[in-house]
């Protein structure tokens, strides 16, 4: 039975063969240091209203998707204690801003594997069994071992959540495409420390008839889960 998802700029996904086998959500980053206080994001000197905008809509589809089985990824930036996977121009830069990768902060060190505010906030706890990805960079496939695992599993469409859409979102959602992924952005799912970069990510997605795939939220996926 074909299925597809209302999306922009065409139905997802493209020949319809939608299922919980084939497909798995990605959770983008949703840790303190991106949305909550004290973290990175809060020390820049963003809107973390932006950052937490979509908390709750992933939380109304990571139940779903959850209770029809489907696969549910988690990713996390962060840097090993000792910082030698972080490159000097992105500490240098993090510096300029005044939230130093590695520095203390009031949530722990920013930005370091096992400190506070690296982890995923309560509220989008991982559930035992799933996978996490920790990764250094913005895409979730560098340096990590997220394209095996998703082969291993046989997942061939991937739905986009977190933060940020213009930055780990769209680097990972970019990086899929090319190796031959189906992408759907989900829309509310996802937030960015500036909303018109938020928009731009958005549009950027359906240039081109979906140059990297389409866009919808998170009701129109709910909508198709229903049937
Ligand atoms: C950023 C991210 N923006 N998760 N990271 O530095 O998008």
């Amino acid at each position: 039975m074909e299925r597809y998802i209302a999306a922009d700029p065409y139905p997802y996904p493209f020949d319809g063969d939608l299922r919980p086998e084939n497909t798995a959500l990605i959770v983008i980053d949703m840790q303190t240091d991106f949305c909550g206080v004290g973290g990175y994001v809060d020390k820049m000197g963003y809107d973390l209203a932006l950052t937490r905008a979509p908390i709750e809509p992933i939380k109304g589809v990571m139940a779903v998707l959850r209770s029809q089985r489907f696969t549910i990824i988690h990713t996390r930036e962060g840097h090993r204690p000792d910082l030698a996977d972080l490159p000097a121009n992105k500490r240098w830069r993090s510096q300029q801003i005044g939230a130093g990768i590695g520095d203390p902060g009031p949530c722990g060190r920013i930005l370091v594997r096992g400190e506070p505010g690296w982890d995923i906030i309560p509220e989008l706890a991982p559930l035992p069994g799933e996978v996490i990805i920790d990764k250094p960079g913005k895409g979730s496939f560098y340096a990590t071992d997220l394209d095996l695992v998703l082969n291993n599993k046989g997942i061939r469409n991937l739905l986009l959540a977190g933060i940020t859409t213009d930055v780990c979102v769209h680097t990972t959602m970019r990086d899929a495409n090319d190796r031959g992924y189906e992408c759907l952005l989900l829309s509310d799912c996802t937030g960015a420390t500036d909303y018109g970069n938020h928009l731009a990510a958005l549009q950027m997605i359906k240039m081109q008839g979906g140059v990297f795939g389409a866009v919808a939220d998170s009701t129109a996926l709910l909508n198709t889960l229903k049937t």
